[in-house]
């Protein structure tokens, strides 16, 4: 018993031993890895993954593996609304939601949510990275958070699984979930649909069950999502540009050397350029994709055009809510 007991001990102490020695090399100098928590709530087939995944490459090979960055995608870490709170809080180092959920917790980003905003691309890009884009991305301070950037969801379309819609009066009655945003909402019910706010992550189910009958969500995420598959009808509307802001928490930021600080920015930047080219071929490509299985309709200027009448009193509901500043800011540089 004792003998064995002495073996026992024999081996904890060897196991010790080698678990320290291999554990703590007395000579090499002690360097902290610092890790970036990323989490988002898309596919790994997605722009927004592929640019966190350029973001990554950049920030641990600027930094000589100094920091590390950790991407959870597909809401493993939660939807757009609790991520924004985890980053805010700390326990997640930085997201990337769509600026809609976003003006819940910092209403200037109601601004983003005025149909037909922006028209191009191009125009997107130009205003969004400008000092207007810049001050909209200044107010998050507040709210400990860093934004620092535009990704792209991309413009957003109409789908459903009841009929072919081409004019604002084939909503009524049509269930369509939007977004946890009450503009998105007020701008659906002003066409006659019934709007229900929910999380992206219920909104496969939600369709499959017919629990809602639409949604809209720019191409790429319709195909990445599988949404094709439980909604016949596709009407390309275009009707709001969405963007994702990659929000970092802000005493992170803060507490990170001039140095590592300018490794972030630049790495964002870099990634930028990629995640929205990637954005721009996908929205292509996965609308062709789709045209050979779903009903896609195209509507002319005209039919645009009603579409926008309807919605267009969501304004000064967003004038109350962003600031009349920050709206002029953006259609003036918008020529809305
Ligand atoms: C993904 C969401 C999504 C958005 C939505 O996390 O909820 O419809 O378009 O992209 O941000």
């Amino acid at each position: 018993m004792k003998k064995k007991l002495a073996l026992i001990l024999a081996v904890a102490l060897c196991l010790g031993l080698f678990v320290g020695c291999s554990s703590k090399d007395a000579n090499a100098p002690k360097e902290e890895v610092l890790e970036i928590k990323v989490g988002h709530g898309t596919a790994e087939t997605t722009a927004l993954h592929q640019g966190w995944l350029k973001f990554k490459e950049l920030v641990e090979q600027k930094s000589d593996g100094k920091m590390t960055v950790k991407i959870f995608p597909n809401q493993q870490l939660g939807g757009d609304r609790e991520l924004i709170e985890a980053v805010q809080l700390g326990n997640v180092t930085m997201t990337s939601p769509s600026t809609a959920p976003l003006a819940a917790f910092d209403p200037a980003f109601f601004v983003l949510d005025i149909p037909f905003l922006f028209s191009d691309r191009d125009m997107v890009y130009e205003v969004l990275d400008s000092q207007v884009g810049e001050s909209l991305l200044d107010t998050l301070k507040e709210y400990n958070i860093k934004g620092l950037g535009y990704w792209e969801n991309g413009f957003r379309n109409f789908t459903n699984s009841k009929l072919p819609v081409r004019s604002p009066q084939e909503l009524s009655g049509i269930k369509v979930r939007t977004m946890e945003n009450e503009i998105h909402m007020k701008a659906w019910s002003l066409l006659g649909a019934n709007p229900t706010p929910m999380a992206f992550g219920e909104l496969y189910t939600a369709l499959q069950q017919k629990t809602v009958d639409a949604q809209e969500n720019p191409f790429e995420l319709i195909y990445a999502t599988k949404f094709h598959e439980v909604q016949k009808y596709i009407t390309k509307t275009q009707h709001i540009y969405s963007a994702y802001i990659p929000l970092m928490n802000n005493e992170f930021f803060n507490n990170l050397s001039s140095e590592y600080q300018q490794i972030i920015m630049d790495s964002i930047k870099e990634a930028t350029a990629e995640q929205r080219q990637i954005a721009g071929k996908n929205d292509v490509e996965f609308e062709e994709k789709m045209r050979s299985t779903n009903e896609v309709i195209d509507l002319s200027g005209d039919e645009k055009q009603a579409f926008r009448n309807e919605m267009a009193p969501v304004l000064d509901l967003v004038k109350t809510k962003a600031g009349e500043d920050m709206v002029s800011a953006f259609t003036e540089a918008t020529g809305y």
